[in-house]
């Protein structure tokens, strides 16, 4: 088990421009149907590597387009500034642990592996309220990509945190569309949110994220407290069990 290049990694990533990392052995991944499991990326698949950034400006999501042309629709490409920062780390890892010898891909995003169980099985933090992950450090405001590599690392512990205060109900009461009412995330409703894609340029869009913003759970902007969460952790491999102990 690779220790130290967790540690080098956890340095390089950092140095890279994503603020957590955390790494989930394959074996924790069996829970899940096989099209979305690490393997799908790649066959070798020992460990995956999960990175969040934190998402310290709205900045950040803007929703990129190619400028509309004369009678002709926008072309999306998909892309907001977070991508982009992600994308690079994520190419990195794959060259550094590439040249130690370890293959490694950029995980799948759609479809691919479920991003926000992967960050909880890499002991990032705990599904809230708002049916997001939400992280001690900067609560639900990260955004995350994953990396699959052939190395084996050694595993972050999972955290053992109930992420919502008792009383919190602020996500729920902030949904424009109520998505997150009777303790479930609706989807469908979710999708009808009038805040999603708000044009604001001919080129730019912002997408809703109201269960994110009102979160009173860690820092917004750097210096800005909130409320700190109680982690403790645990070695174990995690279990639906422990989810239900949570809201989400
Ligand atoms: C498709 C998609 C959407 C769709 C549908 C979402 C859905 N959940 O069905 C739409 C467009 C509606 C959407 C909306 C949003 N999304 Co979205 N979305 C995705 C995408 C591409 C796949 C999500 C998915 O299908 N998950 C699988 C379903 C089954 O999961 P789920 O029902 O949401 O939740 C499960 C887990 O929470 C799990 N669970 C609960 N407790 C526990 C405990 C343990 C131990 C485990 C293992 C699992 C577990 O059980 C639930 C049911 O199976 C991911 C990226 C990715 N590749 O993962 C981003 C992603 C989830 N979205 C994200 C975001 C930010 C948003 C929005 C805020 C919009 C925005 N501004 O970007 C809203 C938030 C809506 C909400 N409150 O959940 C972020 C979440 C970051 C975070 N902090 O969690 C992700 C990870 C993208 C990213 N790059 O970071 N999204
Ligand atoms: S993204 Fe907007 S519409 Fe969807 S659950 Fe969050 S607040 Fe509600
Ligand atoms: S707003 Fe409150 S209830 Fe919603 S996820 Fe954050 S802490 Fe939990």
């Amino acid at each position: 088990m690779q220790a130290t290049l967790a540690v080098e990694l956890r340095q390089k990533a950092l140095e890279w421009g994503v603020d957590l990392l955390g790494f989930a052995p394959v074996e924790r991944f069996t829970r899940f149907p096989l099209e979305h499991r690490p393997a799908t990326t790649l066959a070798e698949a020992r460990t995956v590597i999960v990175l969040a950034l934190h998402m310290v400006d709205p900045l950040l999501d803007l929703w990129l387009h190619a400028p509309p042309t004369t009678g002709a629709g926008r072309t999306s490409t998909g892309r907001a500034f977070e991508d982009e920062i992600m994308r690079s780390v994520c190419y990195r890892l794959v060259l550094f642990l590439e040249r130690r010898g370890f293959r490694s891909e950029v995980a799948g995003y759609e479809p691919g592996i479920y991003l926000k169980d992967a960050a909880i099985l890499a002991g990032l933090g705990a599904i809230g309220r708002n049916n997001l992950l939400v992280t001690p450090q900067f609560g639900p405001r990260v955004r995350l990509r994953a990396v699959v590599t052939a190395a084996e690392i050694a595993p972050s512990r999972l955290m053992n945190i109930k992420p919502c205060p008792e009383t919190c109900d602020r996500c729920i009461q902030a949904c424009p569309v109520k998505a997150l009412e009777g303790g479930r995330f609706n989807r469908e409703r979710c999708l009808t949110s009038p805040l999603h894609r708000r044009p604001l340029s001919p080129a730019v869009e912002l997408w809703c994220n109201e269960c994110a913003n009102v979160c009173p759970v860690g820092i917004r902007a750097p210096g800005e407290d909130t409320l700190q969460l109680k982690v403790t952790t645990s070695a174990s491999t995690g279990t639906r069990g422990q989810s239900e102990q949570l809201p989400g």
